[in-house]
């Protein structure tokens, strides 16, 4: 009597657990449900797939209990002397076998539907850098990087974490709702993971290829997600946010960003900048491109990535070949090529704050022009007229080795 009431009890246990795992299922433990209709068929099927599991769980285990307790020695029960058994043997190959065939039906369904990402509405090219990523548009010309803005003083625990702690981003990536949007993923150096759990995206981000993925967000909002492949040591600083727009908010954010893209590349140029603006400018710059790896007090991570402050390079001469670092990279190491991601202003601020930041107190000021004369170089872009200008500034010509860098990048 008394063991008939503790199996009660243990079948009571097993059946409240299987309520909670229940509501488990809507609460954070579980995988979210997301927002686009593929997450949504994601979801669905981990439950299918979850509760077949339950089921064949409940009844080997269930068996096996009852069998253990109700067929006991104590009881006097003899085991049962029996080998090569036909028919349990064709039984247990073939019920898994049957199990496995009704899974594979939602299964293949659901993954035949991710992968086709025909007939998109839009086309977004992602691209994986240490430790960033870059947005391009591909039918509106736009492109922007978007780094991580979590500032160093959160990092190296000299202020409280905010809530988004190395979740968020200066330049998200904006989309508009109810629409197909296609993504090319693709690295540029090293294997990353472009990851939005709302979206039911994952996507390794691979050198040299392109992956495809897709989604159709129902909801407005801001989601976030994170590099899903150990890709360096700031792998963690490399989060994603994804701003969902209607449409109208979209297209009113497409045309802003079209016409700020224009005055940043004119005006600012051609104007003359103190060096207050420009140390300024640098320093919100250099901790938001350079500091991974230069760190913020300019000291580096030697012998990897090299000091800045006291550098021959950020305090000696000619300060060409300075901006030419800057504008080309280093090829084969991780400095990379910031031409294409900074603008002139961007890349003149830094170079100003680099060479009086820290200890580095060469009084130079590099002004946007500066950097626009090397771009020109670099590019034989001049005419014969502005040659000889350049020549009269005394503006040395590109080394080989950063030329060939510059084009291999696809500069635009
Ligand atoms: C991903 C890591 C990384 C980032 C980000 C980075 N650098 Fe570098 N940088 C390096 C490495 C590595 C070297 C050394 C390369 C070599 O072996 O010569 C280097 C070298 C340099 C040098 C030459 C220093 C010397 O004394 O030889 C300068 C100048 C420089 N970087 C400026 C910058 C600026 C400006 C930025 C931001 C716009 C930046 N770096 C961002 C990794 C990085
Ligand atoms: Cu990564």
């Amino acid at each position: 009597m008394r063991l008939k009431r503790k199996l009660f009890q243990s079948l009571l246990l097993l059946s409240s657990l299987v309520l909670s795992v229940s509501a488990l299922a809507k609460s954070s433990l579980n995988m979210p449900v997301g927002v686009t209709p593929m997450s949504h068929d994601i979801y669905d099927l981990h439950m299918t797939i979850l509760w077949i599991c339950v089921v064949i769980g409940v009844i080997v285990f269930g068996v096996m209990g009852y069998s253990l307790v109700m067929h006991r020695k104590s009881r006097g029960h003899q085991a049962a002397q029996f080998h090569e058994n036909t028919w349990v043997e064709i039984i247990w190959a073939v019920v898994p076998f049957l199990i496995l065939v009704v899974m594979a039906v939602p299964a293949t369904t659901v993954l035949y539907r991710m992968y086709d990402d025909s007939n998109p509405a839009m086309t977004i090219k992602i691209t994986g850098y240490q430790w960033k990523w870059e947005y391009q548009y591909l039918n509106e010309g736009i492109s922007f990087f978007s780094n991580l803005s979590t500032p160093y003083s959160e990092i190296n625990n000299k202020q409280k974490k905010n809530k988004w702690y190395l979740l968020e981003v200066d330049h998200p990536l904006v989309v508009p709702i109810h629409k197909k949007i296609r993504f090319l993923i693709t690295s540029n150096d090293v294997i990353h993971s472009w990851w939005v759990p709302a979206f039911g995206v994952k996507k390794d981000a691979l050198p040299g290829f392109i992956n495809e993925a897709w989604a159709r967000i129902n909801k407005p909002g801001i989601y976030r997600g994170q590099c899903a492949e150990l890709c360096g040591i700031h792998h963690g600083f490399m989060p994603i946010v994804v701003i969902a727009k209607t449409e109208k908010d979209y297209q009113a954010w497409l045309k802003k960003q079209k016409s700020e893209h224009k005055t940043a590349t004119t005006t600012d140029v051609e104007k003359k900048w103190t060096s207050e603006e420009l140390m300024k400018l640098g320093k919100q710059r250099y901790d938001t491109y350079c500091a991974v790896c230069h760190k913020v007090d300019g000291s580096g991570m030697p012998p990897t990535f090299p000091a800045l402050a006291g550098s021959s390079v950020a305090t000696g001469k000619p300060i060409s070949r300075h901006i030419d670092i800057i504008l080309d990279g280093i090829p084969g190491t991780a400095m990379q090529a910031f031409g294409k991601q900074l603008n002139d202003v961007d890349i003149a601020a830094i170079t100003t704050y680099e060479r009086n930041a820290w200890s580095n107190n060469t009084g130079d000021v590099v002004e946007p022009s500066d950097v626009a004369k090397r771009r020109a170089v670099q590019r034989h872009m001049y005419t014969s007229e502005e040659l000889k200008k350049l020549h009269n500034a005394k503006i040395t010509k590109p080394n080989t080795t950063t030329k060939k860098n510059s084009s291999s990048q696809g500069e635009k």
